[in-house]
């Protein structure tokens, strides 16, 4: 990373695309277009994220024939996907290995806002693995960081203005994050068909302010507040998408899904539905990922079946902490989340802190979160205190459309819903977003 750390823009574009530079020494244009040399290689990226096909679990029953359980599907697994995973650190027989594993949700990143005092860039590289199951579609893979304002069209990952990732190579974006909060990221090849098959997941930016504990006394922050009005205790991220068996299923079968015929089966949350939701975390601690020794996921014991859904959404926290929520959704529907018994404080949209032009405080509360395609919210809510006799008292984070609550499965929930358990005391610091600290 450091070694790049004195590039500027035009520097990545004749590294990175073999632009030729133009004539320096335009007084109109000042310093920002003079050509300089380009020396430095891309050293070892941030991210290093492989995308490929897979299989992913959702309940089996009630079934919805011939889709759902798909026959094809491996022992345990019911659903076919298309997906990234994180390669970080993998060496390259472990990078090749994972061909057909898949995850969904994509990998959650985060980073921290680009500070121009200490300009260090982002890079994530991208590899594209193949499709094991569909060699016939030698489809390329891109990132594009939807929500992003920065960025210049060569890391776009709109693959008509910048370029593509073909099967068996591999390409670095770079980015220099200025506006913090919550976005998401997606393959944007063959568009609704990657990001349907899985090929999406959450992104989120750090304030430069994270770390002045003269506003929070945590030191962490959604946006740069000045006030603490954003600082929260503990960090949980929920990505909303959506499963149509019958897309699926075609794309295993060597058919072709009619896009227009859209209708979504399951709606999941962080890549599950519940109670898989309320399941312990797998390796999504980003920038530490967990592997065995061929480079493939460690299931939980007892969670097998949740192997390629690492991302837990139960959220726990100890009574009077205050908690962030980060939600976005790439499913094709709006969602309305909410919570029963607990205020939520709205305190950024689409990484905006909510705040007007001349500073007026324009957050709101509310007990229902109404998300659309695309769309990101930050929310901050205040555990209440502890009431029950147990540990921990529980309330319903969950979709108040019911048919999306429970996927239309007999017996409750079994759809876009978690848990928030507070807790008297005892849960620890995280260590990453979404850890339960327990
Ligand atoms: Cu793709």
């Amino acid at each position: 990373m450091n070694e790049r750390a004195g590039l500027d823009r035009r520097q990545f574009l004749k590294v990175a695309g073999g632009m030729v530079a133009v004539v320096g020494g335009l007084a109109w244009a000042g310093r920002v277009l003079e050509p300089l040399p380009a020396s430095a290689v891309p050293g070892a990226p941030d991210l290093y994220l492989g995308g490929t096909d897979g299989w992913m679990y959702l309940p089996p029953t009630p079934a919805i024939p011939p889709f759902h359980p798909d026959l094809l599907a491996p022992s345990l697994l019911t659903t076919y996907i298309f997906g990234f995973r994180n390669l970080t650190g993998m060496d390259d027989t472990q990078k090749a290995n994972q061909k057909n594993r898949a995850q969904h949700s994509a990998p959650m990143f985060w980073v921290n806002q680009f500070d121009p005092a200490h300009p260090v860039d982002f890079t994530v590289k991208v590899t594209n693995l193949g499709l094991a199951l569909r060699p016939d579609l030698f489809d390329a893979h891109t990132l594009h960081w939807h929500g992003f304002r920065n960025v210049i069209p060569f890391f776009d990952g709109e693959p008509s203005g910048s370029v593509a990732v073909p099967s068996g190579r591999e390409f670095s974006y770079v980015y220099r994050p200025r506006e913090p909060g919550t976005y998401m990221y997606h393959c944007h090849v063959e568009d609704t068909e990657h990001v349907h098959m899985g090929m999406t997941g959450l992104v989120f930016v750090r304030p430069l302010q994270d770390g002045n504990t003269s506003h929070y006394p945590s030191g962490r922050y959604l946006y740069n507040d000045g006030d603490g009005s954003t600082g929260y205790d503990r960090e949980f991220a929920m990505f909303l998408s959506e499963v149509w068996a019958e897309a699926h299923w075609a794309d295993a079968h060597i058919q072709l899904p009619e896009w227009s015929d859209y209708r979504a089966d399951f709606s999941l949350l962080n890549g599950r539905v519940y109670p898989d939701t309320i399941a312990p975390n797998g390796s999504v601690d980003a920038f530490n990922p967990v592997h065995d020794a061929g480079g493939d996921l460690v299931p939980v014991p007892g969670f097998e079946h949740l192997k390629y859904q690492p991302h837990s959404s139960l959220v726990t926290c100890n009574a009077g902490e205050r908690v962030a929520l980060r939600f976005s959704n790439l499913g094709f529907r709006e969602q309305a989340m909410t919570v029963a018994g607990i205020r939520l404080r709205v305190v950024g949209r689409d990484a905006t802190l909510m705040r007007g032009r001349d500073g007026t405080d324009t957050s709101y509360e509310t007990d229902t979160l109404n998300i659309g395609p695309g769309e990101s919210y930050d929310v901050v809510f205040t555990a209440p205190a502890h009431q029950g006799t147990g540990d921990y008292d529980t309330y319903m984070l969950y979709n108040r459309n019911y048919t999306r609550s429970n996927n239309l499965a007999p017996g409750g929930f079994g759809g876009a819903a978690t848990e928030i358990r507070v807790y008297a005391s005892g849960v620890t610091a995280q260590a990453y977003p979404n850890d339960w600290g327990l």
